[in-house]
């Protein structure tokens, strides 16, 4: 048999590089993960061959009797890890899940009131630039500026006022945890749908570390690849009165040919989060972003929100007279992977910023724990304390790579 590295050596090239990278690197993108041997092995297999479109039972095409076994397999795990009433594993992305459920339960121009990107939100809630920005009147509420939650009394106001046809809970940048009772209350008056995007804290949804919105929301989008831990993809849970519509724009609505490979890598992602080891491991994932915030606390930074619930930590770095930019720039020369985020009432754009998010499911998934997140805060500190220096960011990449080698992550992919 040819392997990848005969038949194309600079692609194997590619992945070899960017295995070791995985290992060699503190990972801290608060919505990056590292997959079982077993969810690669699945991704990586045959079933990408396959042309699915359609539901297990009712496909376009033939010879689906096998793959339909690994959806079916996908849609009940859903189910149980959820406790939903209906899962559409389908959607090829978070972005995706999103569109089906706007094109299910929106016309164009309807009014939709969502998280405010720049406070937040994500943008597949009513990002002009996005399509949702574009299809629909979006009507946009922030955090307050003291206590840096989400205002629900704002909510309140503009569902009055604006009556939407949909709302929005959930985002890409809310450290604390969202309760999705208010919400549902706030929509049952408003006569509106809603939908809560949980693609950050599923996993902490699933371990019941975090309010569950299944029972409160209408619709529940997700991706699995963050705090889930399954292949980069995205799913729908919701209501049995709402599945027939939702699967009908999924597909044929929004997608065409399901990633069959992709489904069978979240049904193995699926059966893992269902055992107590995993449940075990999303606790620590809050743990370590608990020790983490407060490293980073004790060293004086200013947290929003004054801390983190969940897995992910926003700093505001703007203190430190420096940009989310800089810092991000600094931190990847010395091996520490973080992203640039803008920081509730920013007075600088999304490329620059004055925040960086953090988050501790990659690190926590190669074992680390509370103490490696004090070294990590006090690594952090030492290159945005000494922005630019080249001998800090030198001496850090040493300590970086002494620590990461001694949390194993794919060894037989580096060589
Ligand atoms: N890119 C995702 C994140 O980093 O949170 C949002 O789509």
């Amino acid at each position: 048999m040819l392997r990848l590295a005969d038949v194309d050596p600079d692609v194997a090239k590619v992945l070899r590089e960017e295995a070791r990278r995985q290992q060699r690197n503190l990972e801290l993108i608060a919505s990056e993960n590292f997959v079982s041997e077993a969810v690669l092995e699945a991704v990586g297999s045959v079933l990408t061959n396959k042309y699915a479109e359609g539901y297990p039972g009712r496909r376009y095409y033939g010879g689906c009797e096998v793959v339909d076994v690994v959806e079916e397999l996908a849609i009940a795990r859903a189910r149980e890890l959820f406790g939903a009433e209906h899962a559409n594993v389908q959607p090829h992305s978070g972005a995706q899940a999103n569109m089906a459920v706007y094109f299910t339960a929106l016309k164009p121009g309807d009014v939709v009131l969502g998280p405010n990107l720049a406070h937040g939100g994500h943008l597949t809630a009513g990002s002009p630039v996005n399509y949702s920005g574009k299809l629909y009147s979006i009507v946009a509420y922030g955090v307050r500026r003291d206590t840096e939650l989400i205002d629900l009394d704002q909510v309140r106001d503009l569902a009055r006022a604006h009556r939407p046809k949909l709302i929005i809970a959930g985002g890409s940048a809310f450290p604390r945890a969202i309760d999705f009772g208010p919400f549902g209350e706030i929509a049952r008056e408003v006569g509106a749908i809603l939908m809560a995007d949980i693609a950050h804290p599923a996993g902490l949804v699933a371990a019941g570390l975090h309010p569950s919105p299944v029972g409160v929301a209408d619709f529940v989008t997700t991706t699995t690849h963050k705090t889930l831990r399954g292949p980069r993809g995205g799913m729908v849970l919701c209501r049995a009165a709402h599945a027939p519509a939702l699967d009908k724009t999924v597909m044929p609505g929004v997608q065409g040919g399901p990633l069959m490979h992709v489904i069978a890598g979240k049904a193995v992602a699926f059966r893992e989060a269902l055992t107590p080891e995993w449940r075990a491991y999303q606790r620590r994932i809050v743990k370590n972003a608990t020790a983490l915030a407060d490293a980073l606390l004790g060293r004086g930074y200013r947290l929003v929100s004054g801390g983190t619930d969940t897995h992910l930590i926003l700093v505001d770095v703007s203190g430190r007279g420096i940009t989310g930019k800089d810092a991000q720039e600094a931190l990847d020369r010395a091996w520490i992977t973080v992203n640039k985020n803008t920081i509730p009432f920013d007075t600088k754009g999304p490329m620059v910023t004055s925040g960086v998010r953090l988050g501790t499911p990659a690190v926590t998934t190669r074992g680390m724990a509370e103490a490696e997140m004090a070294v990590i805060a006090g690594l952090i500190d030492r290159v945005l304390s000494n922005l630019g220096s080249s001998a800090v960011e030198a001496a850090v990449r040493g300590e970086v790579q002494e620590l990461t080698s001694r949390f194993p992550l794919y060894p037989e992919r580096t060589t």
